[in-house]
């Protein structure tokens, strides 16, 4: 009785065990870099997402130009930024990334999270253009 219930469990055992292997490789090319936009973007302003914050929170970027910015996901549930809570990133699953081009900035603008709840939490860029010619010192807050 009791070992004929060997033969029919082994094989359940095997085939769970080829069912996890696939879904491991599924899950490796789904998740596995190049798509989900988390490699940095030469020359595009790095932005970092997470619970509950945008890093940094304050950004200077060239006046009167177009600029890109690399939006990555790096906390636990989805986020967006979008500027002026507009147009930006589609909402990003956690460990996923998207590039924006946003501008040309004339004036100090602010993107945030539009998940409810998280702007007023603090997921909020505050966005500064400034004068391209003049080469910024930095510590020249105010
Ligand atoms: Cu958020």
């Amino acid at each position: 009785m009791r070992s004929s219930s060997f033969g029919p469990l082994t094989l359940l055992g095997a085939g769970g065990v080829a069912l996890l292997v696939s879904l491991a490789v599924l899950s490796a090319v789904a998740c596995g870099g190049g798509d989900d936009g988390l490699a940095p973007v030469p020359g595009a302003v790095e932005l970092e997402l997470g619970e509950i914050f945008v890093k940094p929170f304050k950004v200077e970027v060239p006046a009167g130009q177009k600029v890109v910015f690399h939006v990555v996901n790096k906390g636990t549930v989805q986020h967006d930024l979008k500027l002026n809570g507009q147009t930006g990133t589609k909402m990003l699953d956690p460990r996923h990334g998207e590039t924006v081009e946003w501008g040309p900035f004339t004036t100090t603008v602010q993107a945030w999270c539009t998940v409810p709840g998280h702007k007023q939490a603090g997921m909020i860029v505050t966005i500064v253009p400034v004068a391209a010619a003049s080469p910024t010192a930095p510590g020249q807050g105010q």
